[in-house]
Formats: structure tokens, C-alpha cells, sequence
């Protein structure tokens, strides 16, 4: 199959800092092996924009902010559920940069997100409250962009929730599936995070292909 990409289309790549890569302190299994797929799409699209995760310290989504608690655990906050996680992606520190392989300079945005003290966000489009908006999707509209493809990290978190997003504000998403990698977390029922995130795509029409069909 292949897949004509045009003016129209932005490829967004989701976190790819050194904390969810190898070594890193909220390390993404396999990360890293996203690199190389994720320079070669980059060189293939008109319009390119990173996110970068960007948290102060002592965020809320950090398990060390929450006295007693464990990472990976999910808590009761003001906005619903959320999971907590190891710190990571700390302003200004190594490991909120890129992964020093990704080649960053064709981005026309980088995206920073989950710098509120108070409010985690995984969407490019949304915090997690669901209510705080980052301005994407304004952004999308004014650049006349109409589909929106999806790689990085990680694929059961960010890249699924950015995803979700952009269909709901109308946009056609399209997730490039072997060019992201996930966190697979047991979920609360039987299902793994991995098995959601593939539900969910299904149920909100995101369309998933492999980078080979680009090119
Ligand atoms: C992410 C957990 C916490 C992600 C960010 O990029 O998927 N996951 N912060
Ligand atoms: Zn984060």
C-alpha cells in the first residue's frame, strides 16, 4: 500500500526525549529504535512539529510529589484519575531533551505540554483535565492542515491521546504504527494499555499504517 502525503498533511512527532528512551527515567521499550523511521518520514513531509514533554519540578503527575505513593499507580486527583509516573522530562534538564539522533530542524513548532503544575497532559490537543486547550488545533486550522500522522512516544499514552484528539476537532489521524513505540501498562480491567489504545483507534476512526507506505 502507499500513501500519498501532500501540502495538507503534518507529521507529528510525539516525545521523543532522551527520558523515554533507553537509559532514560520513564524509558519506553525500544524506544530509541523509532529514530531512524521517524528522520526518514520527516524528510517526506511539508510540515513537520514536535511535542516535547516539559514538566516543572515537583509536577503532579510525578509519584515523588504524592507523599506514600508508587509510580505506575493511578490516583484520585482534582481533575479524575491519573496515572503517576517516575520524574522525568523536567524542564531544562538532559532528559527533556531530544534524543540527540532526531533530527529536529525541519520542525516549523515544537509543542511543549504539561508545564502546569497542577494538570498532566498527554494530548498535543487537550490536558488531561479535558478542559485546558494548547491552541493545536487553532494552529492546525490556520496552516489549512487536514490530516494529522502520528509517531513517537508513547504510543498507549501521548501518541494515542493526541490521536484521539485530533479526530475529535475533525481532523483525519493517522498513526504510524512501527514508528512509535508504548509503555504497555496493565489496565484496570483485562486489557493492557496496548489493547485499548488499539480499541480505541478502531471505535474513533484513527487509521494506523506502517512507514514503509510513505515514500
Ligand atoms: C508520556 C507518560 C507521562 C508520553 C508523557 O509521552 O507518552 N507518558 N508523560
Ligand atoms: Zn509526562
Amino acid at each position: 500500500m502507499q500513501v500519498k502525503i501532500t501540502e495538507r498533511d503534518l507529521l507529528l512527532i510525539v516525545d521523543v526525549q532522551n527520558d523515554f528512551c533507553s537509559s532514560g527515567a520513564l524509558a519506553v521499550p525500544h524506544g530509541d529504535e523509532v529514530v531512524s523511521a521517524i528522520n526518514r518520514l520527516s524528510r517526506l513531509f511539508q510540515h513537520v512539529v514536535l511535542t516535547q514533554d516539559w514538566h516543572p519540578r515537583g509536577h503532579l503527575s510525578f509519584a515523588s510529589s504524592h507523599p506514600g505513593a508508587e509510580a505506575f499507580q493511578v490516583v484520585d486527583v482534582a481533575y479524575g484519575r491519573q496515572t503517576l509516573w517516575p520524574d522525568h522530562c523536567v524542564q531544562q534538564s538532559y532528559g527533556a531533551e531530544f534524543h540527540p539522533a532526531l533530527e529536529t530542524a525541519k520542525a516549523e513548532l515544537i509543542l511543549r505540554k504539561g508545564f502546569r503544575m497542577e494538570i498532566d497532559s498527554y494530548s498535543a490537543f487537550r490536558e488531561n483535565d479535558g478542559a485546558a486547550r494548547t491552541g493545536f488545533a487553532g494552529y492546525l486550522r490556520e496552516r489549512e492542515i487536514e490530516r494529522v500522522f502520528l509517531a513517537g512516544l508513547a504510543y498507549d499514552y501521548c501518541v494515542r491521546f493526541s490521536a484521539v484528539d485530533a479526530r475529535s476537532e475533525g481532523f483525519s489521524a493517522v498513526v504510524i504504527e512501527d514508528a512509535c513505540r508504548g509503555i504497555g501498562l496493565e489496565g484496570p480491567a483485562e486489557n493492557g494499555s496496548m489493547e485499548e489504545t488499539r480499541r480505541e483507534f478502531a471505535e474513533r476512526g484513527v487509521s494506523h499504517i506502517q512507514a514503509e507506505w510513505i515514500g
